[in-house]
């Protein structure tokens, strides 16, 4: 049966802030400003092809890989909404190597944003869904503006987390905390429609996992019995899209179990932790799975410095549990 009402991402916001009576609107208005980033970045990137933003421009980012054109893109597009509005304290992204400051004419507020503005983004010329990925803390320092210290919060203390797909659709999904809910952007009117309300991750789950096994011989004794485990006796089927959005998504919708693990040459794994592994843990949590670092809650650790990097097995909640175990050598 078709929804027979149309829920735009604004009328959701309003909803859910009217049910939180001391509520001021300024985290309503800071999730339009991300959805709004995520419409600029959404238009680009589907026309990538079109126009000559494709392939790299010759610099680098801070971690040495080649910056595509629309990383820089990207993350112009989420300072810009939100640098202005008096509403973010400071920001971080995995484009910018350190603290983004809010600009002296520009009012600051009592949030902080550290996002990965295009995850995934060496998938761009291969047309492979990307995704951007955010979190919002409090401000926690006593000056007027943000420092290094209100991002470097664990992610337990997230008030909101969220990623947007570029792929066949661009879809929004977000947590404040009270449920994971999805949003599909309907071009033609330029709007987020309510598609996905309550997002839980199935149960029982698709036996799927996801990894690179082009790494088997990096990984631990442990890591690699586990592998060998769920391709054999364990049943699975393997998905593997290479974009952690996508590869999450697909997680969220249909259960498995997402693994990028440390190895011999990545000692904490790949993704970092501030803006990539803790917002997606906040969603998988509140969606009903779990999110480690192999060991305990993605979500409990405290990061030291803003591209920290962890180990990240996200998913079923018993899948995890499984991995863990094998990893602590009790299975
Ligand atoms: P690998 C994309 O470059 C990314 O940062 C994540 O989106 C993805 O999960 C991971 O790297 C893929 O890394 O080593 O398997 O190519």
């Amino acid at each position: 049966m078709p929804q027979s009402h149309v829920v735009t991402i604004s009328r959701f916001l309003v909803d859910q802030e009217h049910l939180h009576p001391e509520a001021t609107g300024a985290f309503t208005s800071l999730l339009h400003d991300i959805a709004l980033a995520a419409k600029i970045i959404s238009r680009e990137v589907t026309k990538a092809g079109l126009v000559d933003i494709l392939g790299g421009t010759d610099e680098e980012n801070v971690h040495g890989e080649q910056v595509q054109k629309l990383d820089v893109f990207a993350n112009l597009a989420m300072i810009r909404a939100l640098d202005h509005t008096g509403l973010v304290a400071c920001m971080a992204s995995e484009e910018s190597n350190g603290l983004i400051e809010i600009r002296k004419r520009f009012p600051a507020g009592d949030y902080v944003v550290v996002f990965d503005p295009l995850d995934g983004s060496s998938n761009i010329d291969v047309n492979v869904s990307i995704g951007t990925i955010w979190s919002i803390h409090r401000k926690v320092s006593k000056g007027e503006r943000g420092t290094l210290e209100d991002c470097l919060q664990p992610g337990t203390r997230q008030v909101a987390a969220g990623y947007v797909v570029y792929g066949s659709s661009t879809m929004l999904v977000y947590t404040s905390g009270a449920g994971v809910h999805g949003f599909t952007l309907d071009p033609s009117i330029g709007e987020f429609l309510l598609s996905h309300p309550q997002m839980r991750i199935p149960e029982p789950p698709k036996k799927v996992y996801s990894i690179n096994e082009a790494y088997y011989r990096r990984w631990s004794p442990e890591q690699q019995k586990l592998v060998t485990y769920l391709k054999t006796d364990g049943g699975f089927g393997s998905r593997y899209i290479g974009s952690f959005v996508a590869d999450i998504h697909r997680t969220l919708l249909q259960g498995g179990l997402f693994m990028y693990p440390a190895d011999s040459e990545s000692p904490k794994g790949k993704l970092r932790l501030l803006y990539e592994a803790a917002p997606m843990a906040m969603i998988v949590e509140q969606a009903g799975g779990r999110a480690s670092d192999g060991k305990r809650r993605i979500m409990e650790v405290t990061p030291e410095s803003l591209h920290q990097r962890t180990p990240t097995y996200m998913g079923s909640k018993g899948f995890v549990e499984l991995a863990e175990a094998y990893l602590a050598g009790k299975a």
